[in-house]
């Protein structure tokens, strides 16, 4: 059986989830078989040309003309976008594969987790960083209760394409179309890794009180190749407080405005028995200290019985960002082929949601707030 998959959007995302699929073939022979089938966007030439370079047969403008055509809808499109296709998706029986945040709004995220459990088909948000060898290896340590009990844990997402006060406004700096900045941008992936790697009942549970901080520091930016400017309504930093259910401590920090940091996304955990902490700037690695150890031990997460690893080179010859892309989608097609479920579903999506809107109540009400 040969998948054919539509995909809405074609710019960073586009490039990386086409980039996967064309791997696939080559590194995970046991994937399903997939047509890159067709590209959906506005604007015709970029679209044309978008598609000619990542392998698309062809190109639609109208995203409902699509989403009950094809075997597998991906929406890669900005935040505002997700949720009419992806539920139109659904309800046509088709799976759905959707990039994070899930949705601008918690009433969106809602109406698509909804859609998603009415439907009989895999519906995934392409949360990629549960996808690094190391993240999953960490899991497997935490799960074998290797740490212990989890007392606290830390993230924080770095960036710092924003520090210049002339760089150009983008979607990603209105409210409408981007729901929040920093927060459902950075924060939504890190509220994800430590849901996947803690948020199970026998170690810290789920997140259940928050306390939050947003802050804009550059409130209006210049439209690209004009003289107007346009108003900044979302985050361009933000920090939260975590209480989790078995009694666990988080802390969180995301931003925009760390200069000099490209894309720097770590992650501590703090055990009764060890700690370990994670970075992504050195996927390939993971450190872990354990009570007698005198500093942190680094793992090169690459060998062979290593996740996802024997898939691509011999032992030590390491992977990066994009690798992330082609073991999510081989999951994801595997249970669209299989009739499976998958995670990170539009559950989990909503999950981290909830967390990131109870973070803007938060903020807004200046107390903390209990999740539902
Ligand atoms: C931009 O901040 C961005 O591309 C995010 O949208 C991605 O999810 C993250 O992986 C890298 O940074």
């Amino acid at each position: 059986m040969t998948l054919e998959v539509g995909i809405l959007g074609y710019r960073f995302m586009g490039k990386a989830h086409a980039n996967a699929l064309a791997r696939l073939p080559m590194f995970f022979p046991e994937a399903p078989d997939v047509e890159r089938s067709v590209l959906i966007g506005r604007d015709e030439s970029a679209l044309a040309d978008a598609a000619d370079r990542l392998g698309f047969d062809s190109t639609a403008t109208d995203w409902e003309a699509v989403v009950d055509d094809v075997d597998v809808f991906y929406n890669l499109g900005p935040n505002h976008l997700h949720a009419e296709p992806a539920i139109a998706a659904l309800e046509a029986g088709t799976p759905v594969f959707c990039e994070k945040p899930l949705a601008p709004t918690l009433e969106d995220a809602t109406r698509m987790a909804d859609a998603a459990a009415d439907a009989d088909v895999p519906a995934g948000c392409a949360f990629n960083y549960r996808f690094v060898p190391a993240i999953r290896y960490a899991k497997r340590l935490l799960e074998a209760g290797e740490l212990g009990e989890i007392r606290q844990v830390r993230g924080r997402y770095l960036q710092d394409w924003l520090v210049d006060p002339d760089a150009p406004w983008s979607w990603r700096n209105d409210a409408e179309l981007a729901g929040s900045g920093a927060l459902g941008d950075l924060g939504s992936h890190t509220v994800d890794l430590l849901r996947f790697l803690v948020g199970s009942d026998e170690l810290a549970g789920e997140i259940e009180r928050v306390s939050g901080h947003l802050q804009t520091f550059v409130d209006e930016r210049p439209l690209e190749n004009s003289d107007e400017t346009r108003a900044v309504t979302v985050d361009d930093a933000y920090s939260a407080q975590l209480a989790f259910e078995n009694g666990a401590m988080g802390t969180l920090e995301g931003t925009r405005f760390a200069t000099g940091h490209k894309n720097d996304h770590s992650i501590e955990i703090h055990g009764s028995k060890g700690s370990l902490r994670f970075s992504l700037e050195r996927l390939n690695e993971l450190e872990v200290l354990r009570a007698d150890d005198r500093g942190y031990q680094t793992i090169l997460v690459t060998d062979e019985d290593d996740p996802y690893v024997d898939h691509w080179w011999p032992p030590g010859h390491v992977l990066g960002w994009e690798h992330t892309f082609v073991h999510e989608n081989y999951e994801f097609l595997s249970a669209v082929a299989d009739g499976d479920s998958f995670e990170p579903s539009f559950a989990d999506g909503l999950a981290a949601q909830r967390v990131l809107s109870a973070v803007e109540e938060s903020d807004d009400r200046g107390e903390w707030i209990t999740l539902e």
